[in-house]
């Protein structure tokens, strides 16, 4: 099945890179997992949920947007891991982490055209996503990274 995108307006930073935003969805605090779903193009392989930014929007909008469009859940947005370029395909995403509080049975892309979500341990989705995207094992190295620094910050008085 092929996702319809006729009537959808691209922007472009000033680069000339189209704009993307995504979530890294946790299931808990721990990060230790994380979701992946299905490419639009080949059921075999896996993708980080996301998008193109609309017109206007906020890029923390659209990561919220596309993660409920395209892996069907909601949650509580936290921190931007920064903004992760890809060169071959001229896009720029900014990837932000969310914990994840609630998957829906059926959503869009399930209905539309049979996207399918899975939880996986880093190190698993790292493996998934070596095949077809690599661009994005290096979100799933910055939340790693990022984690672990935030814990190593001594405590507030
Ligand atoms: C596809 C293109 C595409 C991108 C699309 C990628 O949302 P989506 O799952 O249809 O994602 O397909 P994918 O990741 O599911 O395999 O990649 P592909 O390699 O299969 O052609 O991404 P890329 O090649 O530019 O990296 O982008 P466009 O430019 O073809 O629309 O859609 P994207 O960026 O996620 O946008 P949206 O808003 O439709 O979700
Ligand atoms: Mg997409």
């Amino acid at each position: 099945m092929v996702k319809e995108k006729l009537n959808q307006i691209r922007i472009y930073d000033k680069d000339g890179f189209r704009r993307r935003a995504a979530c890294i969805c946790v299931r808990s605090d721990a990060e230790s997992e994380v979701l992946l779903v299905t490419s639009s193009r080949n059921i075999n392989h896996w993708i980080v949920p996301g998008g193109g930014v609309d017109p206007g929007e906020e890029s923390a909008v659209t990561a919220v947007r596309e993660v409920l469009e395209e892996a069907g859940v909601e949650g509580d947005l936290g921190r931007s891991l920064g903004v992760f370029e890809n060169r071959e395909h001229k896009h720029r995403t900014e990837v932000f982490v969310m914990r994840v509080t609630k998957e829906l049975k059926e959503w869009e892309d399930s209905r539309t055209i049979g996207r399918i979500r899975q939880w996986f341990t880093i190190d698993d989705a790292l493996e998934k996503l070596a095949v077809h995207k690599p661009t994005q094992q290096e979100y799933l190295q910055e939340l790693k990274h990022s984690k672990s620094s935030t814990l190593s910050q001594p405590s507030s008085p």
